[in-house]
């Protein structure tokens, strides 16, 4: 028995493990929060794992995830799912976050691999050493001119796309916009100048503005 996204008590329940803070594990939990009225209900227990402590590293993870990394989903019938957009795409499954049209989905792909690929790398890093452990900054100081223009080349191109269109596929506001806005509404907390790019910058208030949206200070309360 655990505590389902309804704050009620659930006879079953995935179980969610999330970090606080983290662009990665805010992605599905935006998604328990987006899934709409409506849609079958998703029941998940936010289970939170202290990552700055180490607790990814120790056996009793490592046991559930052998790659030591959040976010991590087990399921309420034991299967195991790595990978925030496989698990944000896999609590979607039912509801209107995902498109409908083939190319669509395709579209919704594209833009979570482009996330992982040109994106994240780049920015989670940068924001890691600068907000969540200053103290290793310097010692990662080298590192930052890459991660600097590799995320703002990056964001160049998520600015070319958006200056067009409201959202990243023809399908309207959907998983992929959760995906990329995790990191990407975080970048200034890296060092990046989200003001080159000022299409993000109108996008991010458009998926602020989305029913439902969460702030990712919210991330580990529990989910109405
Ligand atoms: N590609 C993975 C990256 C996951 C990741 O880097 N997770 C970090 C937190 S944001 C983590 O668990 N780090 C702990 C560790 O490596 O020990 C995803 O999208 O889920």
């Amino acid at each position: 028995m655990s505590t389902g996204a309804s704050g009620g008590v659930q006879a079953a329940s995935h179980t969610l493990y999330i970090t606080a803070g983290s662009g990665n594990s805010y992605k599905p939990v935006q998604v328990l929060a987006q899934r709409g009225a409506g849609t079958p209900a998703v029941h998940c227990h936010l289970q939170p794992i202290d990552v700055l402590g180490g607790e990814t590293r120790r056996p009793g993870f490592l046991a559930i995830n052998p790659r030591g990394q959040v976010p991590f989903l087990l399921t309420d019938r034991g299967e195991r799912l790595g990978e925030s957009n496989a698990i944000a795409w896999y609590l979607a499954e039912g509801s209107a976050l995902i498109p409908a049209a083939p190319l669509h989905r395709a579209q919704a792909i594209q833009w979570m691999i482009f996330e992982q690929t040109a994106l994240e790398p780049n920015i989670s890093p940068a924001r890691f050493f600068s907000t969540l452990v200053p103290a290793l900054r310097e010692a990662n100081a080298a590192r930052f001119p890459g991660w600097l223009d590799a995320g703002h080349a990056g964001l160049a191109l998520l600015d070319a796309h958006l200056a067009e269109r409201e959202f990243l596929c023809d399908s309207g506001y959907g998983i992929a916009d959760i995906a990329v806005f995790g990191y990407t509404h975080l970048a200034r907390e890296g060092g990046f100048d989200l003001d080159r790019h000022p299409a993000v910058l109108r996008w991010i208030e458009r998926v602020r503005s989305q029913p439902g949206h969460r702030p990712v200070a919210d991330l580990l309360q529990p989910l109405a």
